[in-house]
């Protein structure tokens, strides 16, 4: 982890990119608004370039699912491979260079780990996240301070694209890089809005971006079985740790029982925040796809970012990191390999 430093910049980026045959985008397992939107939104930018020099489309992104039910109406037209766990990477295409947005740790491309492994010296990495591998891409575009990998990404769209403001984007564009800043923000909610994201959305929307139809088209598809499933998430919890920690549990029978999706627990974890006392909260779902060495348990976890009754807002990156996850100070993840009673008393521990 000690070299998780950029050594490329987005006009290097981009002056790379134009030079290759074939591009591959990647990016973390159970892909959110961020993920797909900083690749979608690069592919395209790609594909206009070499479309304009009369080349054949050439960049196309390949994703780990399970997949948002949103993804599709984002996806559009765009060449996309998706792959469910457990399936093989798709061999058809053999690219001159990769790039991984929105993740630079191999414990969130497992699908792709050995398929990227030999292909380092001709892979970038595009992240904002604290952390990660940095031998995954010999190109490494870090932007921590960002609220969203877009935001970066977007420099690198412009530079492709010689363009000198974001509000010049074509709107294929800028609807998913306006995407990824919303949904990594929580829609401009979370700690992480500073005035660098407050005006990329702005200038998002003078391109043309329609917020209200993002929002719908994101927050407002979701199956009945996603609400029932929040039922079971609200039944199962837990306030701990003199009320400070909020914890919810799913069990794979919780998801076969109501009909829900994998992918169907998004933002579950922000729910309880909404009370004062509150300021860590966590979900714990067991994981689908329980391998041979034992069941598999998925953290995610939130803090809230403001001192409270003269305690300092908890680095829950730091703590999950002793669990072996990782992430954001205020937004992080573990995959433990244990039942989730275990994972659970595991976690209360690592508090202290
Ligand atoms: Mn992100």
């Amino acid at each position: 982890m000690s070299d998780w430093t950029t050594n490329t910049s987005a006009s290097d980026i981009a002056a790379w990119l134009k030079d290759q045959r074939a591009v591959v985008l990647l990016t973390h397992t159970k892909p959110d608004g961020d993920a797909l939107g900083s690749t979608l939104a690069l592919a395209r930018a790609i594909n206009r370039v070499s479309e304009s020099s009369g080349a054949a489309s050439v960049a196309e992104c390949w994703y780990a699912g399970p997949m948002p039910p949103w993804a599709p109406a984002l996806m559009g037209e765009t060449k996309c491979r998706v792959i469910e766990p457990g399936q093989p990477v798709p061999g058809a295409l053999d690219p001159s260079a990769v790039v991984v947005c929105d993740t630079g740790a191999w414990g969130q491309i497992e699908a792709f780990t050995e398929w990227v492994r030999p292909r380092a010296g001709d892979t970038a990495i595009i992240d904002h996240h604290l952390s990660g591998n940095a031998e995954i891409g010999a190109r490494r575009l870090l932007d921590t301070k960002a609220a969203a990998v877009c935001q970066p990404v977007a420099e690198v769209c412009l530079a492709l694209l010689g363009l000198s403001s974001p509000t010049e984007l074509p709107i294929e564009i800028a609807e998913p890089l306006y995407t990824g800043l919303a949904t990594d923000t929580g829609w401009y909610r979370h700690s992480n809005v500073d005035r660098r994201v407050m005006h990329l959305a702005g200038d998002l929307l003078e391109a043309g971006v329609n917020h209200g139809r993002i929002f719908e088209r994101i927050e407002e598809q979701d199956r009945t079985s996603r609400l029932r499933l929040m039922a079971r998430a609200l039944a199962s919890l837990e306030i701990v740790k003199d009320k400070r920690l909020a914890l919810m549990s799913l069990t794979k029978a919780d998801f076969d029982e109501t009909g829900a999706a994998p992918g169907d627990s998004g933002g579950f974890v922000d729910v309880a925040r909404s009370v004062r006392d509150i300021r860590m909260t966590a979900v714990l779902t067991e994981a689908e796809n329980n391998s041979p060495e034992g069941p598999v348990t998925k953290i995610s976890m939130r803090s809230k970012s403001e001192p409270f009754d003269g305690e300092e807002p908890v680095d829950v990156a730091a703590l999950l990191r002793t669990l072996g996850g990782g992430g954001h100070a205020r937004a992080a993840g573990a995959r433990l390999r244990m039942p989730i009673a275990e994972a659970k008393a595991k976690l209360i521990e690592a508090l202290g």
